[in-house]
């Protein structure tokens, strides 16, 4: 055995179900996603994202030494940003159609505020994370067998609303039925009655 120290699969993310306090609203927006899942996943044939496991990533770590969790922590409790509304009305398609994500035909400027503040805390405590383009996205299906045609490919679905109130560290760790996600810490938005104009 050597004296490493273990690695965790990190990321922050939003859930639209509670994580520590029950939320009917987020909770219709879990059912309202993991029923489109369910339609999309029957109809061109891949594996369905499990509805407690439906979230959008706002900045994903990546693989890193478990001594950078309580510095993530610290990170997270810098952000103040303020709760919003989200509408995901789009669908995107990716991996040659093996992918298929929820996401929004209009930018949401709270919702790319706060994945970049928290960039921007990451930056000032040192922290790595994957720089790629913030797209916005609910992957919902994996592995999809039949390509959707992208002259039959619907677009634009019935908007799904998200009160987004909290945002979350998570790890993820590999199991036999895929990814399993666990909350390590969470963070409230602020309300829009007592919040400051922007985030800091
Ligand atoms: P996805 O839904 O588009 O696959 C955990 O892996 C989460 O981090 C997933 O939601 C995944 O997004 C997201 N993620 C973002 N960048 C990633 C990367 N470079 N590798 C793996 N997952 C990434």
């Amino acid at each position: 055995m050597t004296g490493a120290t273990p690695t965790a699969r990190l990321f922050f993310a939003l859930w639209p179900h509670a994580l520590q306090v029950s939320q009917q609203p987020q909770d219709r927006t879990r059912k309202q996603l993991a029923r489109l899942a369910k339609h999309l996943a029957d109809q061109y044939a891949g594996r369905c994202i499990r509805p407690e496991q439906l979230h959008l990533t706002l900045v994903f770590i990546g693989e890193v030494d478990g001594s950078v969790i309580p510095v993530l922590r610290e990170v997270g409790a810098r952000v103040q940003c303020a709760s919003f509304k989200l509408l995901l009305d789009k669908l995107h398609c990716w991996g040659k159609g093996k992918i298929i994500a929820a996401g929004v035909s209009q930018p949401c400027s709270e919702l790319s505020l706060l994945a970049q503040a928290v960039r921007d805390q990451l930056d000032a405590a040192g922290v790595g994370y994957d720089t790629i383009r913030f797209v916005p996205h609910v992957t919902l299906v994996r592995n999809a067998s039949r390509e959707p045609r992208q002259m039959l490919w619907p677009e634009l679905i019935a908007p799904i609303t998200w009160q987004a109130t909290h945002w979350s560290l998570v790890q993820s760790s590999p199991t036999r039925q895929g990814s399993s996600y666990q909350s390590l810490a969470d963070w409230a938005l602020t309300p829009p009655d007592i919040h400051e104009p922007h985030c800091v």
